[in-house]
């Protein structure tokens, strides 16, 4: 079972190590905004001014409407062609294979994927301020939604603000210094660390694809290119 890279090395020994990253693109057919959809807007405020924890400090309520429109948009939207491409995929797959989403939705889950780390968190999960202890949350956060840790109103969205440290960047580092075949789908390559994560993966060896709508800002970095959408294109590349 191997993916249709055009990389030489692959011709007689398919790739071992394989890691993913999706961005907001791969669930744009599902029907879920991406980041640079309407220029980066959300009610008129930039993203990037919501999704901080400066905003959340400043304005609570505004963030958790923010989170709490999006957690509810979940229950309308179903994983795509390319979610389930990535799962089935992952099921035939007989090497090492990590998916790293930049998403906060559930749709990877959903699709069936299951070797998954949500670098930037995960929108049906919230966090105690006080414990850090994390809950499974699939209706809204209003000021008086208390934790059961503390009985009082300490959530926050289990998300990771601008400014806020990326999850499992330790494994994430590991799997990319280890990989043979890097394959990143749907991401405008804006954000960093994960705009840097092709070049980690390039740096140890490994074969580099960026599968796409359109050339992202990193495209350069990446060896091989591969455009469309990405529910036409990845069931093709993966088969
Ligand atoms: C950190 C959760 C340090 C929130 C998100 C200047 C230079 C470099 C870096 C920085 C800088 N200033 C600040 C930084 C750091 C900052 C950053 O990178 N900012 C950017 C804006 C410059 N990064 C951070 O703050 C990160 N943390 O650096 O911490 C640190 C160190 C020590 C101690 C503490 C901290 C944290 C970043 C995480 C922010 N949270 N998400 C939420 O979801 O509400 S990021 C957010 O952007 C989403 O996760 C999203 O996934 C991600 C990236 O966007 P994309 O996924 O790429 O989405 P986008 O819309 O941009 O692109 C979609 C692409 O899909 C497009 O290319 C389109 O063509 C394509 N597409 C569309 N349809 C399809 C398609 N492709 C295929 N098929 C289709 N159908």
């Amino acid at each position: 079972m191997t993916a249709n890279s055009t990389d030489r090395r692959f011709v007689n020994r398919p790739p071992q190590r394989i890691v993913v990253l999706t961005g907001a693109g791969i669930s744009a057919e599902s029907g879920v905004r991406t980041f640079r959809d309407n220029d980066g807007l959300w009610e008129n405020h930039r993203l990037e001014d919501v999704a901080t924890p400066e905003a959340f400090e400043r304005d609570a309520e505004l963030v958790q409407r923010f989170y709490n429109a999006r957690r509810a948009q979940l229950n309308e939207v179903q994983p795509n062609l390319a979610h389930i491409a990535l799962a089935e995929f992952e099921q035939r797959y007989t090497g090492d294979f990590l998916l790293v989403t930049q998403n906060v939705d559930d749709l990877h889950e959903r699709a069936g994927s299951q070797h998954l780390l949500h670098m930037h968190g995960e929108l049906k999960r919230v966090r105690c301020t006080r414990t850090e202890q994390l809950y499974d949350m699939d209706t809204d956060i209003t000021a008086t939604t208390c934790c059961a840790c503390c009985n009082a109103p300490n959530l926050r969205p289990h998300i990771v603000w601008f400014g806020e440290m990326p999850l499992f960047m330790d494994d994430i580092f590991h799997a990319l210094e280890q990989c043979d075949l890097f394959i990143s789908i749907g991401t405008s390559g804006h954000v960093y660390p994960a705009a840097g994560f092709v070049e980690v993966a390039a740096n140890a060896g490994a074969h580099t694809i960026e599968i796409n709508l359109e050339p992202s800002c990193i495209k350069d970095n990446f060896a091989e290119h591969l455009y469309g959408k990405a529910g036409d294109v990845l069931p093709g590349y993966l088969q």
